[in-house]
């Protein structure tokens, strides 16, 4: 039988392309570029399965262009805000997507921003780096400490609760709020709190970890920002658009909130250049699975979800 062929938009890693020619017709182009909506279109006529990124957007406007040839979505991210589910569900068409197998990677990012920012990573990096360091005192770069500190968790799913397991080694104090309370064994020991607003008032440090939908965009707004502890630091690595950035440059610039460590911007690739007159606030370029063992495991699961879904099973991720 006749290999299925396949659009890999992306550069993923060696092990997954290789997999993939393996076992697929594969159509993947080395320059690396984000397929646009006519990449999407005109590519639909050519594959029956697609490996997109969050680069990719299928709107409601590119699904409905869309070849009835085209039968799989298989994303490579957890996230799926950059797909229609509904159209694409009304298409025929499967969407699979890869959760659990980024939890950790994703989690030490979060981990990592969140240090850089309580403990002024940028400004010291800065000030070691360009020789400008003539100067010591007790009272320099005084940071805020995490061990004892209540750290607040928005949304715990895999990546949430892989954060919190990490927390708990830094001795931080944990309260979550989630859309339901989790098992005891996943809470461990965790503090629930059902309310958002409950859980703003006692997070010292905030770190979000929901996804986008129509209820969380916009979800840390000027008031909700306001209702943080004095001197919170908040850490975003789930998307952009969950802070209101205009609402956090404020913020920041006000004190209320000491630090950010961000590796999501509404604007992506680009970020937000307010951001970068604070040294308190420390980014990334959305790269918290960015790590060789979790793009290959991202990889395999895409492929995995492929092949189960060509033997004409259910892939293990349908959405
Ligand atoms: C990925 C992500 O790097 O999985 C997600 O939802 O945001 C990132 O971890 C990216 O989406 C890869 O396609």
């Amino acid at each position: 039988m006749a290999k299925p062929t396949i659009w890999i938009t992306r550069t993923l890693s060696d092990a997954t392309l290789e997999r993939a020619n393996r076992d697929y017709d594969v159509i993947w182009d080395p320059a690396d570029k984000p397929g646009n909506a006519s990449d999407i279109i005109g590519m639909s006529a050519k594959v029956d399965g697609i490996i997109p990124c969050h680069s990719e957007h299928f709107s409601a406007d590119v699904v409905a262009q869309l070849d009835p040839r085209l039968k799989i979505v298989a994303n490579h991210s957890v996230g799926v805000d950059h797909c229609d589910l509904v159209a694409l569900a009304d298409k025929g068409i499967v969407v699979t997507n890869t959760p659990g197998v980024l939890s950790d990677a994703t989690a030490e990012l979060a981990m990592m921003l969140m240090l850089c920012a309580a403990r002024h990573a940028v400004e010291g990096d800065r000030i070691v780096r360009s020789g400008a360091w003539d100067f010591w005192s007790p009272a320099f770069l005084v940071g805020k400490q995490l061990t004892g500190a209540r750290l607040g968790i928005v949304g715990m799913g895999g990546v949430g609760r892989a954060f919190a397991r990490k927390a708990r080694g830094f001795d931080m104090e944990i309260h979550y709020h989630n859309r339901s309370r989790l098992a005891p064994d996943e809470e461990a020991g965790a503090i629930y709190h059902a309310d958002l607003d409950e859980l703003l008032a006692v997070s010292d440090f905030l770190s979000l970890h929901c996804p986008a939908t129509p209820q969380t965009i916009g979800l840390m707004n000027a008031a909700r920002l306001a209702q943080l502890p004095q001197g919170a630091v908040v850490v975003n690595t789930a998307r952009g658009n969950l802070i209101d950035e205009a609402a956090l440059v404020q913020a920041v610039e006000s004190g209320h909130i000491a630090a950010a460590g961000l590796d999501c911007f509404i604007t992506e690739p680009g970020g937000n250049h307010a951001f970068a007159a604070f040294e308190n606030i420390v980014m990334m370029p959305h790269v918290g699975s960015a790590t060789i063992k979790t793009r290959d495991a991202m990889g395999f699961k895409a492929l995995d979800n492929l092949d189960a879904f060509f033997r004409g099973d259910t892939p293990p991720d349908r959405l």
